[in-house]
């Protein structure tokens, strides 16, 4: 069986870290989002397709051609938007066999799959998806269902509770006569849920598996700190390849990647990791649910916590990073803090494609972009974003957020 998965998308909720690629190559515990959709499709497939457009290149230089010594091929999506249209850029790809499709942005595990494909054979389906109970469904497709099957799909139904569409399905190839037929929805898109419609109306039948295991769609900022929290509490293992000098503590579980140094008087509480050739210390702390990737540094008298730093980035004297999210090659100027914290201790909303959402979080710092250039003694407000290849100059304090590529002073 070959996998479909949706790469396509510009991310743009995910802005400034999507400033210059796609938002699945984002890692999260220092691999790349769209690694873990692969590693959980693989056992029940032989080839992945994986569809793509925005900054395309750097999804392929940042995959390759295998995925566990399986083929993957890359489609470009065909003019148009949505999901339906995804799907269709792969068809020449797909023969007569059942195929599965899964969204590049989610994180679910490998039982979800494992359910989805049992449900299909079972019902005999042409169609079947991955389903998940929710209490508010204002952000989510609401599938409704009759007995084992679904009798419709609606899209962001406001806040319902029930049953909200996962983005992973499997179909057997007929489905593009019925994507052939989708019509551009409201937002303008090709959606796979109308397209969903379609076979129900036609007498289809799609069936549905309810998944009960930790899920998350990578839509907005927060949504990486959430699973960054997640995978280091739940799937890492303690493990040291780095170099610790003596008078290190280190509270397990903590992983430490080859070539990384940690200097004397670090304190480190797990779950923490740290890639490679990483410096770290002497005398900082990293609190734990923080992953720091490759080539970073993080200096004396510095505290991260709950935060995601990205490959080359450094905060190397007297910072403060607490429920931030720090992109790849940015620096930190001594002295620069991120405020984590509202005074009125009301959740920490963020600008969103021009609107300001609440994030549900009390604690949210600073989402950065790649590239950024931080100068001393700046302060950044809670939720504030800086875009990729800014400039902030010295003792700037960032009450608002500012776009990609400009040039900050006080
Ligand atoms: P979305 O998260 O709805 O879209 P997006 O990734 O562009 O993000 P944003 O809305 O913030 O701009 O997409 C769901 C999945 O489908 C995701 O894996 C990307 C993929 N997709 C495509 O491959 N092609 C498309 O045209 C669209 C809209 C999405």
């Amino acid at each position: 069986m070959k996998a479909v998965v949706l790469a396509a998308g510009k991310g743009e909720r995910l802005r400034p870290l999507t400033d210059d690629r796609p938002k699945v190559i984002l890692k999260v515990a220092n691999r790349p989002i769209i690694g873990y959709v692969l590693e959980n499709l693989d056992p029940f497939v032989d080839e992945f397709i994986i569809v793509v457009r925005y900054e395309k290149e750097k999804l392929i230089k940042a995959l390759g051609d295998e995925f566990n010594g399986k083929p993957i091929t890359y489609v470009e999506q065909l003019p148009g938007e949505g999901t339906a249209k995804a799907i269709e850029s792969a068809r020449k790809h797909i023969g007569e066999e059942e195929f599965i499709v899964a969204n590049g942005d989610i994180y679910f595990e490998i039982e979800g799959v494992k359910d989805l494909i049992g449900v299909f054979r079972r019902e005999k389906a042409d169609a079947a998806l991955l389903v998940k109970e929710f209490d508010d469904l204002s952000h989510f497709g609401k599938i409704e269902v009759e007995g084992s099957l679904v009798s419709g799909v609606k899209e962001k139904p406001g806040k319902v509770s029930g049953y909200a569409n996962l983005g992973v399905y499997i179909f057997k190839p007929e489905v593009f006569e019925f994507i052939g037929k989708t019509p551009v929805s409201k937002r303008g898109e090709y959606e796979i849920t109308d397209t969903l419609n379609l076979m129900i109306w036609a007498g289809r039948r799609v069936a549905y598996a309810v998944y009960s295991g930790y899920w998350n769609d990578i839509g907005r900022p927060w949504n990486l700190l959430e699973l960054n929290e997640y995978l280091l509490k739940n799937r890492l293992r303690h493990e040291i390849r780095g170099i610790v000098e003596a008078g290190t503590t280190i509270v397990p579980p903590v992983e430490i990647g080859e070539g990384t140094v940690v200097r004397s008087g670090a304190y480190i509480v797990g779950p923490v990791k740290i890639g490679r050739n990483s410096r770290i210390g002497p005398n900082c702390f990293i609190r734990p649910a923080t992953s720091i990737g490759d080539g970073c540094h993080v200096g004396n008298a510095v505290e991260v916590k709950n935060s995601i730093i990205m490959d080359g980035s450094n905060a190397p004297h007297l910072n403060y990073v607490g429920d931030s999210i720090i992109g790849e090659n940015t620096n930190l100027g001594a002295g620069t803090i991120t405020a984590n914290l509202r005074h009125d201790r009301g959740n920490v909303k963020v600008e969103v494609k021009g609107k300001l959402e609440d994030s549900g979080r009390h604690k949210l710092g600073a989402i950065i972009g790649h590239n950024v250039k931080v100068g001393i003694n700046v302060s950044i407000y809670p939720g504030r974003k800086i875009g990729s290849n800014s400039f902030i100059g010295p003792g700037v304090i960032v009450d608002r957020n500012v776009p990609q590529g400009h040039i900050v002073t006080v």
